[in-house]
């Protein structure tokens, strides 16, 4: 082989790890106010990793779905990731992929047992359709209390991370 022609396979190669420590699709970085820390100061977990976790269901209508059809959201419990990265706080801040974020208050993991869904309906959530990452609450169930511009606000798509805060 050319030492030209093996450079640059090894320069490619090169490149094609560096990428790999570059934040992908998929990746859920938790930080703040966590015990438990895989990452400097956070907690990463892989789209592969999260989908070894416990899985949870919530079956709801919502106002960016189908009118009418009731859909099957699949994830994993708030409770659940909390005590994985061993969280101590009051608040999530919840930020997406467009720069967009909500505080979630702790009580509403404990009222309303809350999804992080990564499917629907049995699908895979693409980027274009809410994923990787949506938080669901059971709408139908607490109708009454949710319907409400501050709980639609708070179902955050396309969520990337996540910071506990002690306030
Ligand atoms: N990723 C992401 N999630 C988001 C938003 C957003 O801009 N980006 N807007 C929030 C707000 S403020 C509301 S009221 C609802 C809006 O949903 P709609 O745009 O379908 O009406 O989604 C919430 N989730
Ligand atoms: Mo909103």
């Amino acid at each position: 082989m050319h030492k030209s022609k093996s450079l640059s396979i090894l320069f490619i190669v090169a490149v094609f790890f560096s990428a790999s420590a570059f934040a992908k699709i998929g990746d859920l970085y938790i930080d703040g106010d966590i015990a438990n820390k895989n990452n400097n100061d956070g907690y990463l977990l892989t789209a592969d990793d999260f989908n070894k976790l416990k899985k949870s269901h919530i079956k709801t209508t919502t106002s960016w779905t189908e009118p009418g059809h009731v859909v099957d959201f699949e994830g994993v419990k708030f409770k659940d990731l909390l005590t994985l990265v061993g969280a101590h706080g009051k608040t999530l801040r919840m930020r997406a992929l467009n720069d967009y974020w909500v505080d979630i208050p702790f009580s509403d993991v404990e009222q309303y047992d809350i999804l992080l869904a990564n499917k629907m309906d049995g699908n895979p959530l693409k980027v274009r359709d809410f994923g990787p990452y949506f938080v669901i609450y059971p709408l139908d169930e607490f109708y009454d209390k949710l319907n409400s511009p501050t709980y639609q606000a708070r179902h955050i798509w396309q969520v990337d991370s996540i910071t506990v805060i002690d306030k």
